[in-house]
């Protein structure tokens, strides 16, 4: 079977009707949405009441969609806080489903759906797929995990929906996605980013060329990657990747998505509102400029999130998309406010740094930050892997290559890292979310 490129379908598929609403249509919509979640999580939420009830506001201030910010906002450890069910606002008869998310450290925090709510998340799922135009017909090989975690079933849901087959492989054993991928025919697959980096890396040992089967589609999320990984999965798969992006606290994937035109995640506002503020003030940050995600459900019944700090750094545009969706978009998120390293005084985020590795040719997209403290002073070394045919060259090119890249992560940084480069397979990868930074500094 060849690959064929991915052309938008003939058919609109009808679910996708919101994604063009004329503005005002929109805000109305927002507007009556917002009003019952704010009434519902006033009346069924106790931690909401509570602040709600300190500033003097009651439900009936919610006027206009404007008026959102006079709301409190609703941090991660208000859902520590409330661990397990404190956040939900349906009786437990109501409730059909939770998923959960560990995070790094701590309690984990819990979230639920309704049978309605289940419906909105597949309804944004099946857009999402809609928009990077996949269609019944499409094989979607999903490989998200299958569990607590919310990409496997939010991503299996939309699928179906869509009417698009789905293979519910779940993350893991890397060369049995490969056979599947070959055998079934998969013209489209969901995972992360990283792991789909591995799995291109396995292909040729088990025979296989990517390039070569119907595999189109990627729909790649749940962790940060820049712009030079997409041309990189790209170029080595001849596969369109698109950006899907969401969170477990207020549904899961499908949050927003990006459409063909590849331009940034286009939001699905009709049920999730969404805000920029300075992450420092609180206070809003006007088009374009970047700031701080925060998002409000306009329909979760089961756990309703109003002005949560997403903590993930982006910017809203309005500026029109060239597919004609009139939802705005937000950049891609290559960061969050708290994946921050302050290294001798400096902010540095990874992304920075995988840009500024991804820059050379040479270098594989696969790389660790390691931060050590020695007589007081941070230290930053970047393992990165190099190509074979670069590894086993002189050590003269390697040399050379090293210095380019202390250069690019230099000049990006504003900071003297050491590189160094590393066989190629041997950074540990994830079949999940990577892990990018190993922080040995003692606090
Ligand atoms: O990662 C949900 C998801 C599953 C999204 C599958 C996309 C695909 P959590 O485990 O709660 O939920 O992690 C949410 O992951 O706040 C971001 O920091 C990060 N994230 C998710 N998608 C993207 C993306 C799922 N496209 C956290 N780009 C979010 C950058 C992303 N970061």
């Amino acid at each position: 079977m060849r690959k064929s490129p991915n052309q938008p379908h003939r058919t609109f598929h009808p679910v996708s009707a919101p994604d063009f609403l004329p503005p005002d249509q929109l805000r109305e919509l927002q507007l009556q949405r917002l009003t019952f979640i704010v009434r519902r999580a006033y009346e069924h939420v106790g931690l909401f009441r509570k602040r709600m009830d300190e500033r003097n506001l009651t439900p009936d201030d919610v006027q206009s969609l404007e008026d959102i910010t006079q709301l409190p906002f609703a941090v991660k450890t208000d859902l520590r806080d409330t661990y397990p069910f404190g956040l939900f606002a349906s009786p437990m008869k109501d409730i059909v489903r939770v998923h959960a998310s560990t995070g790094t450290t701590g309690k984990p925090i819990v979230v639920a759906y309704t049978k309605e709510d289940i419906e909105v998340w597949t309804n944004v799922m099946t857009r999402s797929f809609a928009a990077c135009g996949l269609h019944s017909g499409d094989i979607i090989q999903n490989a998200y995990g299958y569990g607590l975690f919310t990409g496997g079933l939010g991503a299996h849901y939309g699928g179906e929906a869509l009417g698009a087959t789905v293979i519910p492989i779940s993350g893991g054993n890397t060369e049995r996605q490969l056979t599947v991928m070959k055998d079934f025919g998969a013209t489209a697959i969901c995972c992360t980013p990283s792991y789909f980096l591995h799995i291109i890396e396995r292909a040729p040992a088990m025979g296989i060329k990517i390039k070569e089967l119907p595999l189109r589609v990627g729909v790649f999320g749940a962790e940060p990657w820049t712009e030079t990984m997409r041309r990189r999965i790209e170029a080595e798969s001849g596969i369109k990747a698109y950006d899907i992006y969401g969170l477990s606290e207020i549904v899961g994937p499908g949050v927003a998505m990006e459409c063909q035109c590849q331009a940034g995640p286009h939001i699905f506002e009709d049920w999730f509102y969404p805000e920029i503020i300075d992450s420092v003030t609180g206070k809003p940050c006007a088009d374009g400029q970047e700031g701080e995600l925060v998002l409000t459900t306009l329909g979760k019944a089961a756990m309703p999130m109003i002005r949560y700090r997403t903590r993930d750094i982006t910017a809203l545009t309005s500026e029109p998309c060239a597919c004609g969706r009139t939802l705005r978009r937000i950049k891609r998120i290559a960061r969050r406010s708290d994946d921050m390293m302050i290294i001798r005084g400096v902010n540095v985020y990874p992304s920075q740094i995988e840009t500024a590795l991804l820059k050379i040719e040479g270098t594989l997209p696969h790389y660790q930050i390691i931060l050590t403290r020695e007589m007081g002073l941070d230290e930053i070394e970047v393992q990165v892997e190099v190509t074979r045919e670069l590894f086993g060259d002189t050590v003269g090119a390697l040399e050379e290559l090293q210095h380019k890249l202390s250069a690019s992560v230099e000049t990006s940084l504003g900071l003297r890292a050491k590189v160094r480069l590393v066989q190629p397979q041997s950074i540990q990868r994830s079949e999940g979310k990577a892990k990018r930074v190993i922080d040995q500094r003692k606090m």
